[in-house]
């Protein structure tokens, strides 16, 4: 059985800084927490950015330098950045940080959708920062835009720097969408498959949900994909546990849960990777390292920084 890799998305655009004080929000909180939770066992780490004074979601590039760098400095692991930002950011914005920072790997989102994490909002009694309770609210009423003409446009951008992509998919249409993809030549095997489950808008947290998802990425790509889950908030350890079971991979991460049990919030993103792994082991698997997840994926590995080596 092949090694399970543990992915780990450290902050992100659903939660806010009002909602947890474990939240990494700075740069150096941002990298202190990924090289941690690689210590701890994540292969992946999956980044965003937030702008250091207030906390909201933020696409400059310059705010992924510290992070990136500390990573790269400190661990081996492969680093995964977001072009899903937030759907506030235009494309644009959202392809800017992988653009500039050239990692082994990005996220890509597999269709437009309703991305709805109002209630996120229920815990918090005192709101620090202006933008935090429209912004949550607000998903209500957003689309979270991602149009077979962006991720044409994403696929040719960064797969141009060498870049590979973590496959978000958030319903099981989101798959056929990767297979019309992978029919027109315009991305190659091993697919790396994130689903996601339990986003207010995509398919939800039942495991039911996550054989299926299995069973129609099997019939659409047989031997040619790799498989990670995760679901978003209270379900994400037994998601986890489930996803391994079949086989598959996993992702943790304060950016879509901010508890380590029921009722008990997370002290940082490491100790749920942390609790991962231990589960994971106990279960008699074992976790990857970066290089075995580099092979697993066929990502860029023996040039890692010759394309990426940008500084600022
Ligand atoms: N937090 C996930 C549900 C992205 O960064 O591209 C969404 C996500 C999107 O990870
Ligand atoms: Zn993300």
């Amino acid at each position: 059985m092949s090694h399970t890799i543990i992915s780990c998305a450290v902050t992100g655009s659903i939660h806010t800084p009002s909602m947890s004080p474990s939240l990494p929000v700075t740069p150096e909180q941002i990298a202190e927490q990924a090289v941690a939770a690689a210590e701890a066992g994540a292969a992946i780490i999956h980044l965003h950015a937030r702008d250091p004074q207030t906390g909201r979601p933020s696409p400059d590039p310059a705010l992924f330098r510290v992070p990136v760098e500390a990573l790269r400095e400190r661990t081996d692991a492969i680093i995964n950045i977001s072009t899903g930002g937030s759907a506030e950011m235009s494309v644009e914005q959202r392809l800017a940080p992988a653009r500039h920072w050239a990692p082994e790997l990005a996220s890509l989102n597999m269709g437009s959708m309703n991305f709805v994490f109002t209630a996120a909002a229920r815990r918090v009694e005192h709101w620090q920062h202006d933008w935090e309770e429209p912004y949550v609210l607000g998903s209500a009423d957003r689309i979270f835009a991602n149009t077979f003409a962006q991720i044409e446009y994403t696929l040719a951008e960064l797969g141009a720097l060498g870049t590979r992509f973590e496959f978000e998919c958030y319903d099981v249409g989101h798959l056929y969408t990767l297979a019309h993809f992978a029919d027109r030549g315009l991305v190659q095997p091993p697919f790396w498959i994130q689903t996601i489950f339990g986003i207010l808008g995509g398919i939800g947290a039942h495991q039911e949900n996550l054989t299926h998802m299995v069973r129609i990425a099997d019939r659409l790509f047989g031997a040619d994909y790799v498989m990670s889950s995760f679901a978003a908030g209270r379900h994400q350890m037994d998601f986890m546990t489930a996803a391994a079971l079949n086989g598959g991979h996993v992702r943790v991460g304060l950016e879509d849960n901010l508890m380590i049990a029921r009722g008990e919030p997370a002290a940082d993103n490491a100790q749920q990777v942390a609790k991962a792994a231990r589960i994971l082991r106990e279960l008699g698997r074992e976790i990857a390292t970066p290089a075995q997840a580099r092979e697993r994926l066929a990502l860029r590995s023996g040039d890692r920084g010759a394309v990426a080596g940008r500084s600022s």
